[in-house]
């Protein structure tokens, strides 16, 4: 076969050589990882092709979810890609899709399968990581290997009870995580009670950020074993106080928990979370993974992040929190919350409409892209709780009813909404 090659010096001439079809069609990524930062709506694969370029081939792809999720994260994608003779470089497109909830990294997967005259060689797979558009992931964990630097492992009983990173009863990693897994595997220790901690190395929470702790956990009870997050903010030595708790009922994972941590710990510098595990005695387990801090600047310290007054309002601000900048009631701080314009006085979040009788109780009401709902009831204005009635609608935007047949006895009834 002959092919023409072109020097600098413009002298055209034939080299004969042998190519077979693999090397002139092997398909490929670019790269192994591509980065999309999520409010910038796009994340762009680029797939080459090697060899002579002589015929035209065709390649499939399709994503496949991870952590971030089709409908959610990124819109799914399942198509082909067509090399003209002579093309060796196609980008494609994938729509990542934004929200305002302060999250980690995500990732999913972009998958390369030959349909037509070409191979899948080199990089068949790529890495989509979307980058949070609200917050900034610091001290990320992993545990792959072992316990993080300036991290401890305390026991408050036999010591070979302990946290590990070795899976030692074999259960994987079920916490939606990859690789080591940190587990308090009372299961496993079977020697009478187990009473561990795993501590954070202590950090600083800023003053000028929204701060929350994340998460990926799996609990999978037996009996009273307890599962506490706790925080301190005078170092290893506490006092404690409890952020979050598991006992006696399955939490099973894979499933991403975040605790806002600004309440408690905003501009403390010797802060430390501890993973508590007690009042296990051959019970079953807790998992954790993927622990980090996410911070969501607000350099002006009004509550409102840096992002969201620049979305609004171009930059920085001088709002306060309960300020009601377009006068349709709601203070700008509930706008945030609730991911409503608060520049548009025909915007807020409200019940539009609502139906009851003694078989239905039904809300109609706007949300906001990734925003939950929780529909309450109470019976007494005065004194009582309110009872989640309906939990974790997810807003989609535009408008949803939340319906609840058999309400009981004649009550009120509120909507809760919530960032994550
Ligand atoms: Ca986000
Ligand atoms: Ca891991
Ligand atoms: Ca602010
Ligand atoms: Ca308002």
């Amino acid at each position: 076969m002959k092919r023409p090659f072109s020097l600098a010096l413009g002298v055209v001439f034939f080299a004969t050589c042998t190519v077979n079809a693999a090397e002139s069609n092997s398909v490929s990524f670019s790269v192994v990882e591509v980065y999309g930062l999520e409010n910038t709506g796009e994340a762009t694969v680029s797939i080459v092709r090697s060899g002579s370029g002589e015929d035209e081939c065709s390649v499939g792809f399709r994503t496949i979810p991870e952590t971030a999720l089709p409908g959610l994260d990124y819109t799914a994608v399942s198509g082909r890609v067509d090399f003209a003779v002579g093309q060796f470089l196609v980008s494609r497109v994938i729509t990542l899709i934004p929200d305002t909830i302060p999250e980690p990294s995500k990732t999913f997967c972009v998958v390369l399968e030959p349909i037509s005259n070409c191979y899948v060689t080199g990089v068949a797979s790529n890495i989509i990581v979307i980058q949070d558009a609200q917050t900034i992931e610091t001290m990320p964990q992993s545990f792959d290997s072992g316990l993080p630097l300036g991290w401890t492992i305390t026991t408050n009983a036999n010591p070979n009870g302990c946290w590990r990173f070795d899976d030692p009863g074999g259960w994987g990693n079920n916490t939606g995580g990859q690789g080591a897994v940190a587990i308090a595997d009372s299961d496993y220790y079977d020697e009478g009670i187990m009473d561990t901690e795993l501590r954070t190395l202590p950090f600083s929470v800023a003053s000028t950020a929204l701060t929350y702790l994340v998460f990926k956990t799996d609990y999978v009870s037996w009996d009273v074993d307890v599962a506490d997050v706790d925080l301190s903010i005078s170092g290893g030595g506490g006092p404690w106080i409890n952020l979050w708790r598991r006992q006696s009922v399955d939490y099973p994972g894979p499933v991403s928990e975040l605790i806002d941590l600004t309440p408690l710990a905003k501009g403390q510098s010797n802060v430390v979370v501890r993973f508590h595990y007690y009042d296990a005695d051959d019970d079953f387990y807790w998992q954790i993974d993927d622990v980090a801090i996410l911070v969501e600047p607000d350099s002006n310290t009004n509550g409102l992040p840096d992002w969201w007054e620049t979305t609004y309002y171009g930059g920085l601000t001088n709002l306060t929190s309960k300020g009601d900048s377009d006068g349709d009631g709601a203070c700008d701080e509930a706008e945030f919350i609730a991911g409503t314009s608060p520049c548009d006085t025909g915007v807020c979040f409200r019940v539009e409409r609502f139906i009851h009788s003694n078989a239905t109780v039904a809300v109609h009401f706007p949300t906001a892209m990734g925003h939950f709902y929780d529909l309450q009831s109470s019976t007494n204005l005065m004194e009582g709780s309110w009872t989640t009635r309906v939990a974790r609608i997810r807003g989609m935007g535009g408008g949803t009813n939340i319906s609840l047949s058999s309400p009981g006895a004649n009550g009120y009834y509120r909507l809760d909404v919530r960032r994550w």
